[in-house]
Order: C-alpha cells, then sequence, then structure tokens
C-alpha cells in the first residue's frame, strides 16, 4: 500500500474514532471500548477493501460485513455515515427513540449494514450462511465477518468454525478483534481462550495474527487471506480496548460507560493533539 493511501485510511480510522466519540456523548453512554479497538479494520474494509455502494446498500453484488459484535454498533455507524451511507446527523440519534441507529447494529433498521446482531455468536454464523448462499448463487462477492474475543466464549463459535471448514468457504474473511477483555473483565480471568491461532488453525481455517492498529499489516493479511482458495480465513487482531479514546484506552471497565458531550468533545481534542 503506498503511502498516501495509507495516510488517508489512518485519516478515516481517527475519524471514526471522533465520530463515535461524540455519538456516545450525545446519548450519554454506550459501548465505547469495543468500537474503538475495530475503528482500523472499518476504515481499512469500507475505505479500501469492500465493494460497496452507499446508493444501493442493497447491492446484490456487494462485499458483506457482518460485524458479530453487534454492540460495536456506534463504530459502524460511524463508518457508514463517513462512507455516506446515510447523513453524518443521524449519528445524534443513537438509541434514541424512533432511531435508525440502535446500539446493536439492525439490518432492518441501516442502510449498509448486512445482518443483525447483538445476541454473541450469531452473527458469525449469520455470516458464514451468506457465504454459502453467495457461493450457491455463484456471486463473487466475499463476506467480511468481525467476532470478540468474549465472544469466542460462545460455543456458538466454535459450531461456525467447523462449518466454515467443512464448506471450506474460501469466500469468508473473519477477524477476531483480540483486545483481551470483555464486558466485566479480562477473558482469561472469565472463559480463558488459551491459544487462540492454534486452535483456529486446528479447526481448519487459514489463520494469521496481526497488530489490529496497523492499517498496513492488517491489508497484507486480507490480501492474503484473498489468496488462499480452499479454506475460510481468520485474521486475529491483537487490539486495545478503547483504543484512541483517552479515558477508555487501556483500564479495565471500559466497556460501556457514561459519558457526557464536553467529556467526549476533551477526548476528541486529545485525538487530534496526539500527531
Ligand atoms: C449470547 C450473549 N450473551 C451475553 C451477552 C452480553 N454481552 C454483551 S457484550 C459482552 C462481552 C463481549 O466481549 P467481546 O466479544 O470481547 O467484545 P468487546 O470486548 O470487543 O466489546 C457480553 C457478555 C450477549 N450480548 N449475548
Amino acid at each position: 500500500m503506498d503511502k498516501e493511501k495509507l495516510a488517508y485510511l489512518n485519516g478515516q480510522a481517527k475519524e471514526i474514532r471522533k465520530l463515535t466519540i461524540e455519538e456516545i456523548g450525545t446519548l450519554g453512554s454506550g459501548h465505547i471500548g469495543g468500537s474503538m479497538s475495530i475503528a482500523d479494520v472499518l476504515a481499512l474494509l469500507y475505505f479500501h477493501r469492500m465493494k460497496v455502494d452507499p446508493a444501493q446498500p442493497r447491492l446484490k453484488d456487494r462485499d458483506q460485513l457482518v460485524v458479530s459484535k453487534g454492540h460495536a454498533g456506534p463504530a459502524v455507524y460511524s463508518a457508514l455515515a463517513l462512507k455516506g451511507f446515510f447523513p453524518k446527523d443521524w449519528l445524534k440519534t443513537l438509541n434514541q427513540g424512533g432511531t435508525k441507529l440502535p446500539s446493536h447494529c439492525d439490518r432492518n433498521l441501516t442502510p449498509g449494514i448486512d445482518m443483525t446482531a447483538g445476541s454473541l455468536g450469531q452473527g458469525f454464523s449469520a455470516a458464514l450462511g451468506i457465504a454459502l448462499g453467495l457461493r450457491i448463487d455463484k456471486n463473487p462477492a466475499r463476506v467480511y465477518t468481525i467476532i470478540g474475543d468474549g465472544e469466542s466464549d460462545e460455543g456458538q463459535i466454535w459450531e461456525g468454525a467447523l462449518f466454515g471448514a467443512a464448506q471450506r468457504l474460501a469466500n469468508v474473511t473473519a477477524f477476531t478483534d483480540f483486545n483481551k477483555q470483555q464486558l466485566d473483565g479480562y477473558v482469561k480471568d472469565i472463559l480463558d481462550l488459551g491459544d487462540l491461532k492454534a486452535k483456529w488453525l486446528a479447526f481448519g481455517w487459514y489463520t494469521q495474527e496481526v497488530d489490529g492498529h496497523d492499517i498496513e499489516a492488517l491489508d497484507a493479511a486480507i490480501e492474503k487471506s484473498l489468496a488462499c482458495k480452499d479454506k475460510p480465513s481468520m485474521i486475529i487482531m491483537n487490539t486495545i480496548k478503547g483504543k484512541g479514546c483517552n479515558f477508555a484506552e487501556g483500564i479495565e471497565k471500559n466497556h460501556s460507560m457514561a459519558f457526557d458531550l464536553a467529556k467526549a468533545r476533551e477526548a476528541i481534542a486529545a485525538l487530534d493533539a496526539a500527531d
């Protein structure tokens, strides 16, 4: 990837973070931690990798993204608004009465959302079903999906892992947001995943592990996943929960936080000053 493109994508990731902090600050509370940790991969997918058309959200041969950790809706909405799927003003309505942007992703409400999620584990299964359907239809589109590491404590994830490998769903690139935290603590203390890379390999997935905040490394991993033609791909992203939000990053209780617009604006200013 050339330097100009990389700088542009890093800029878009920062914009997603800023919009997300403001969006949640406007509401007064929300899932800041797990939203901030996926901003980089969202920027890469929506502004470089995925074939999507904001004017035709249900385009038949679009690439699809299922954010199975559906509570990260705020970050996905920021990316979609930035891409032009709907006006940025909608972000001010997050999770309020009558909104098209509920806290968890809903394909029936929001232009650009490909699958409803929120009950952890289900989105991943749906993503694999979509991929199988696309293959049956001889549709060349690709399915991307993002799961959480806490979400990987769900049995349904491993049923999906078996299914994806058994069906040789090579049109799937999955990401694990490996931020080491879940709702109320560290994954290793709640239900340890052990050697996550070894597990995905053992389940028959083409598996890579990268720094999830390094867009160039992520892009190279996606490129390799496209070249793998006989199995689905898992990219384990080492990330930091709350990344880029100064009062959330690196603390234990950052899953869902209450903060107002004034605090949000301070965090946005700090993010702007960081480079
Ligand atoms: C089936 C199910 N069980 C429990 C929950 C409650 N819940 C919401 S988010 C969350 C933690 C998820 O952790 P992780 O996947 O690591 O997300 P991240 O830390 O990246 O936000 C839990 C337990 C849920 N949404 N669905």
